[in-house]
């Protein structure tokens, strides 16, 4: 697709279509903010091409073909949950703590040893929320991690957990988040902000910890120096104002810190949760849906989508609709989206695998550690064919 602005404006004299939706192109294309209303209207309106013509030139602007992944694993310290937020598929109540599991320290530790000699970057630490693993567990859990591997970056816990954790231990959530950033954390993952909106949260998440603790959390980690992604659940119970309240209210925590690396939607999927007889979101309002958070969230420097919720085609799809991150290599080491049915259900890919998906729709790939430096450019790099380089997965 041809998206400089001059087509764009050639494009536009041409198109048939509401001049409020104009106005919005041309304000995309002079590099201006686009208000609450726009974006409702790009979601009420904005059809899949149109939204992507714009999605596409804002991402080419700022990263031209640069499409970054990292190599990563995850550790899901226990899937027990003293919430029960209704989309969640993978937790299991404290009282039916028989069907979970629940890690020690040492067998988090085992986990990472697994990694030794291998070259990832990033340890993505999550989970359901359980009282025993409270602030003195995650505490040295880092500790112990950091003095095993000190060059493995720690991107660890949401508000959930925090909020949680901080409260049982009566602390601040400022000297609460320094000490977990002195035992060794690096940066904190995007999960666990759903949606923003009181009622809906309370539907959906009832319970866990409210929008305005989530944000000021992630307010108060930015002030001390710890980055962080945000996420929104989408295409559930939510109308399309709550979407854009969502991104609204991430904008501006963003242009007070900015302290976000990425905005990473996820596509509510629905199996074996309490929302299953709702029905998933298309691949084309997936699409609009890139598209439009890369139009609103105009202080964001990356959207990422996950490939292992989203499948690997629609994220070849999305890097034409505003994204430029599709995450990393994963190991088949979280279980959140195969239990709730996504079409990964090991997800794992080598390096050459997701060097492959980013080339073969004409992008860069790019290796990045998790604030986004890069590694090494994969563009002319030829993978051996030889069969230590088979199996290897990284
Ligand atoms: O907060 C749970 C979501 C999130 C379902 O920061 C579901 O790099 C869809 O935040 N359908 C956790 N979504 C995962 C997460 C994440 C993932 C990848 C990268 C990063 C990052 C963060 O997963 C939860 C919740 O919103 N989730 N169940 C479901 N049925
Ligand atoms: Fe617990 Fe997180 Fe699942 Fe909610 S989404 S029930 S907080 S594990």
């Amino acid at each position: 697709m041809n998206t400089s602005a001059d087509s764009i404006y050639t494009i536009l004299q041409n198109l048939q279509i509401d001049h409020v939706l104009k106005q919005i192109a041309e304000k995309v294309l002079q590099n201006e903010r686009i208000t609450f209303d726009e974006g409702v209207l790009l979601y009420e309106k904005g059809e899949l091409g149109f939204v992507g013509m714009l999605a596409n030139y804002i991402r080419n602007k700022k990263h031209g073909n640069n499409t970054y992944f990292n190599r990563n694993f995850h550790v899901e310290p226990t899937n027990i949950c003293v919430y029960t937020c209704k989309f969640c598929s993978y937790s299991r109540l404290i009282k039916n703590r028989e069907q979970g599991w629940e890690y020690s320290i040492d067998d988090i530790i085992n986990i990472v040893k697994k990694y030794d000699g291998q070259p990832v970057t990033e340890v993505h630490i999550t989970g359901g929320v359980i009282p025993k693993q409270d602030f003195n567990f995650y505490i040295d859990l880092f500790k112990a991690i950091k003095a095993h591997r000190p060059d493995l970056h720690i991107k660890a816990l949401t508000p959930v957990e925090y909020h949680y954790i901080l409260k049982k231990a009566k602390m601040s959530y400022e000297d609460g988040m320094r000490a977990m950033k002195a035992a060794g954390l690096d940066s904190m993952p995007g999960g666990g902000a759903e949606i923003f909106d009181a009622a809906i949260r309370d539907e959906i998440a009832g319970g866990k910890c409210s929008a305005e603790e989530w944000l000021a959390i992630h307010e108060v980690a930015h002030q001390l120096g710890i980055p962080s992604n945000a996420t929104m659940l989408y295409g559930h119970i939510e109308k399309y104002e709550h979407r854009i309240d969502h991104m609204e209210r991430l904008r501006q925590l963003q242009d007070r810190t900015n302290g976000f690396n990425a905005f990473i939607p996820l596509k509510f999927r629905n199996q074996h949760n309490e929302m299953k007889h709702l029905p998933e979101a298309t691949i084309t309002e997936d699409l609009r849906n890139y598209a439009i958070s890369r139009i609103y969230l105009d202080n964001f420097e990356h959207i990422k989508s996950y490939w292992a919720m989203i499948g690997r085609n629609t994220t070849q799809l999305s890097l034409n609709f505003g994204v430029d991150d599709v995450d990393g290599t994963i190991d088949d080491t979280t279980k959140i989206y195969a239990m709730a049915g996504s079409e990964e259900q090991h997800p794992a890919m080598s390096t050459r695998e997701l060097v492959h998906l980013i080339k073969a729709v004409g992008r860069r790939p790019l290796e990045r550690d998790t604030v986004y430096n890069v590694l090494q450019d994969y563009s002319n790099v030829v993978f051996e064919e030889d069969e230590k380089e088979k199996a290897r997965m990284y």
